[in-house]
């Protein structure tokens, strides 16, 4: 894994490995060279089975304030066609494992996509949410369009990213585009107790229920509860299975393994 200082990574309890966005002169802008640096850390963390939950932020003052703009500044019909940020935010997106967005402060553009790729987002009650693209003459580029339309709502969708107003922590909780406001100060450890609490659940039944509401997004009822009936026949074959049933027929707390 690449170490550098544009992204921190540390372990803040045991099975969760938190990834800090740290370019805070500007803004956190995600560079292309910094989502590079995201998709090792995510590539790195779907190898690593001492890895549960991944935890997503930027701090206390500001979650990411988009594409680094200064960069998108020499982008050409080609560069944009071929650009490498796609792959990295393919990487993100097809993570296997839970991702907790923590957001404090402004969450726009890219920032506000890469908050929508987490599973849940926890912010801090001075977030703000955004899609400003259209004010550099763009559309947004990581999925704004598509990913907030069906999280928020086509009003809620139009509303942000055809005038670029934010959102408050209050509003996107509202509108189902985060899980949980709490005080500023508390966006670090609630997003570690709620990993922390993912993280004791047995793997590959949080791995398939993630993948179960994933696909609710796309897929017709009829499917995905046909897919979801898989699953759960799957699940009732492993080792974890007997001991969650066991464990509570014992009057005991389980202790899965992940098999
Ligand atoms: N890019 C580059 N630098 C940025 C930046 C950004 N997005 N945001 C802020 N900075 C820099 C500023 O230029 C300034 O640098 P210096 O002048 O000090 O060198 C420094 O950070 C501090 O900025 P401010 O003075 O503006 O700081 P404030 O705290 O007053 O304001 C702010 C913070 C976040 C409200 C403000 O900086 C702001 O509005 N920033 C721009 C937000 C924005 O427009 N975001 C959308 C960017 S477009 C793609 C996928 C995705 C995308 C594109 C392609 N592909 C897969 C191809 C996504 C596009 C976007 O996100």
């Amino acid at each position: 894994m690449t170490e550098s200082t544009d992204l921190l990574i540390d372990t803040p309890a045991p099975r969760v490995r938190r990834l800090t966005l740290n370019r805070p002169a500007a803004r956190n802008a995600l560079s292309t060279a910094q989502l590079g640096l995201l998709g090792d850390a995510f590539d790195a963390a779907t190898d690593d089975d001492a890895v549960s939950v991944v935890i997503l932020t930027g701090g206390e003052k500001i979650f990411a304030a988009g594409a680094d703009i200064k960069e998108l500044a020499s982008s050409t019909p080609v560069t944009a066609l071929l650009d490498a940020r796609v792959a990295h935010w393919q990487r993100i997106r097809r993570f296997p494992k839970p991702v907790i967005a923590a957001v404090c402060g402004y969450a726009l553009g890219g920032g506000c996509e890469l908050a929508m790729h987490a599973d849940i987002t926890i912010a801090g009650q001075g977030a703000r949410f955004g899609q400003p693209e259209l004010n550099l003459g763009v559309v947004p580029g990581a999925g704004g369009t598509q990913r907030l339309a069906r999280i928020a709502g086509q009003q809620i969708a139009m509303k942000l990213i055809l005038s670029g107003e934010t959102l408050t922590a209050a509003e996107a909780h509202a509108c189902g585009l985060v899980a949980e406001v709490v005080p500023d100060g508390e966006v670090s450890a609630r997003a570690v107790a709620l990993a922390v609490k993912i993280s004791e659940k047995p793997a590959l039944a949080v791995r398939l229920a993630k993948e179960l509401v994933l696909a609710s997004r796309d897929m017709p009822l009829e499917h995905g509860l046909q897919f979801e009936r898989k699953a759960f026949s799957t699940l009732v074959a492993t080792e974890d299975f007997r001991e969650g049933v066991d464990a509570f027929i014992e009057k005991r707390s389980a202790i899965f393994k992940g098999r």
